[in-house]
Parts: structure tokens; sequence; C-alpha cells
């Protein structure tokens, strides 16, 4: 019989992300490569490598971009069985312009794609069978006119199922207004168990505050477990138990910022996973510091390699580096 068990659930936009070759001007860069991008995908790959089982769900046209999205999916491992194809709107595209080192401006080309057309009547629950966890991030959303309530619509049901949830706001000035951003991201908190916003998302969601103050503000509107990042400091989670500051990890060579808080998340979503249980009712000190200390690890390898996700490390690598293993490469 097939085994249809799997950890985790994302639900997400996934494109084509053209990034110039030599890591030049958009403007006058003649060559491009051509790979996948999307936060969520990007999320279900990390996980996939430090051995979680996961599901992609989200729509795609029938093109042949939505075809490479599937492909490179499933190359990775990640579940696509419950992928939807859509004949009448495309794949989404976007580019990286490198013209500010290390942190990419992105163009989007993703009005009118597929997966913004998602709407609440979409939403399957087949695409949660025999998952524990769904990850849901800021940016479907902001997609189109019924993304948002597609979203909570998935949260719901989760809900309802008995899965934990974790959300990542990943707020994108450039997809919708900040009034409606606002709301909408806060509104969504509650429906999650785990909550992982940067310290600037924090800011626009709440006000300026201490940091320690987010940690509190944020638990109060229903989270067990927040985990924020600081960028060069790091992060800092809290429980009901637990309040815990992780290092940050060094960056010999900044490439690329893309896809370090997707790394993040997989980092700390790998560790966490494995204490389900314990979420709920508060997670301890040492298992909160080891996610965190795991999450450092992947934001800080994933702004060392050109793409968001191809630097993403397996659970053997982390181990060993965490382990202080001199690798042996010839
Ligand atoms: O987190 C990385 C994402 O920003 C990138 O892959 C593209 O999903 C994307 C987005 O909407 O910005």
């Amino acid at each position: 019989m097939q085994d249809n068990r799997v950890d985790v659930v994302t639900l997400g936009e996934s494109m084509i992300l053209f990034q110039s070759y030599n890591q030049g001007a958009l403007q006058y860069e003649p060559l491009f490569t051509k790979s996948l991008a999307g936060a969520e995908s990007n999320v279900a790959i990390g996980l996939s490598r430090l051995g979680k089982k996961t599901r992609w769900v989200g729509r795609l046209g029938s093109d042949p971009f939505g075809d490479l999205v599937l492909a490179t999916l499933s190359g990775q491992g990640v579940d696509v069985s419950h992928a939807v194809r859509d004949n009448e709107a495309p794949t989404a595209v976007y580019f990286k312009d490198f013209k500010r080192y290390g942190d990419p401006a992105v163009y989007y080309y993703r009005k009118g794609s597929a997966a913004s057309r998602l709407s609440p009547e979409m939403v399957d629950e087949a695409w949660l069978e025999g998952a524990g966890h769904l990850h849901v991030t800021g940016i479907t959303p902001a997609l189109g006119d019924h993304t948002a309530a597609a979203t909570r619509k998935l949260m719901e049901l989760a809900r309802e199922k008995g899965m934990t949830i974790s959300f990542d706001p990943n707020l994108r000035r450039k997809l919708w207004g900040e009034e409606t951003a606002r709301e909408t991201l806060l509104s969504l908190i509650p429906l999650c168990d785990i909550f992982m916003p940067g310290d600037e998302e924090a800011e626009f969601l709440l006000g300026k505050l201490e940091i320690e103050a987010y940690g509190e503000a944020f638990l109060n509107r229903g989270p067990k477990l927040v985990a924020m990042k600081l960028g060069a400091e790091g992060s800092i989670g809290f429980t009901e138990k637990a309040v815990v500051r992780a290092e940050p990890f060094a960056v010999d060579r900044l490439i690329d910022t893309v896809g370090a808080g997707d790394a993040f998340a997989s980092g700390l979503l790998s560790v966490l996973l494995d204490h389900r249980e314990e979420i709920v009712g508060g997670l301890g000190e040492e298992a909160l510091h080891e996610a965190l200390h795991r999450a450092n690890l992947l934001g800080s390898m994933a702004t060392q390699f050109k793409g968001d996700w191809e630097g993403l490390p397996t659970l053997a690598e982390v181990r060993g580096i965490l382990d202080g293993e001199k690798s042996v490469t010839r």
C-alpha cells in the first residue's frame, strides 16, 4: 500500500527565476540562468534535504515553466501530486537584479498568474491528507483578490484536523499596499502555532518595540512559539516557558540574501517537527535553542550561494558542520 504520510505541506506560488549569469545588472546582462523560486517551495526543498517528507500545493500554468517547477520539485523529493494546472493563466516568472551587491532587487511578472487565481472554493481538503504540519507565508495572501481567503481556509482546515501550522509573514511590499498587508497578516497570526517574523516585519506589524516585547505581543495573539530573525544578530525565540537567543553564523562571502528566511524556516521546522507534541504546551529552552541554532546555520548558508535554495545542506552536512567535522573533499 502507498504511504501517503507527509511531515509538512506548504502552499504557495512557485515561479521560474531568471538570474543574470554573471550576476550583473539586469538591464545590460545578456545571459540568464533559469531555476525555481518561491518561498514555500524553498521551505519544502529545505525540509526535504533535511530528511522530512514534504508536499507542495499550488497552481501552475499548463505551460513548460509549470512543467519545470514540477520536475524540479519532484527531483528534490517534494510530493507534487496535488499541484493544480490552469489552462488559461501562466506560471509566473521573476528576475533578480544584482546591482545591489548581495541583496538583489527583484522584479516580478506574476499579475494574473495561475497562482493569483486561487480562491477558497479551490482549496481541497485532500491537499492535507496524511500530513502533520502546514507551512504558509504572507506572500500567497498578497497574490490575488481571493488568495487571502484561500490561505485562511486552508489554515482553518489544518486546525480542524489537529495539524500544527507555521506562518512566515514574508512581507513583500511590491505585491500589496501597506494597510491591507498589515491588516491581513495580523488577522492570520491567531491561526498559527509557530510565527516567524523578521525584526523589520515585527516593526511593520506592531510598531517600534523592544525585541523582547515583540515576543510577548505576538504570543498574546495566539501562536505558541515565536521565532524572530534578527539578521546579523542571529535570532530569538519565545514560548510560554522560555526566551532564548541564538548567535549568528559567520557569512564569509555574501552572494544572495534572497531565500535566507526560507532556509531559516526549514532549519527551524526540521527540529520543531521532532517536538510537535510539546509545541502546544510551550517548548522548553533546549529544543528551542537547537531549532534556532540550526535555523541560523541554514540562513547563513543560503546567503552564500546564488539561487534561493541551491546551497541548502542535507541533514548529514548539517550534523557535520555543527559537530565541527572537517569534510573530505578529495
Ligand atoms: O523568500 C524567497 C522568495 O522571496 C522568492 O523565492 C520569491 O516567493 C518569492 C516571492 O514572492 O518573493
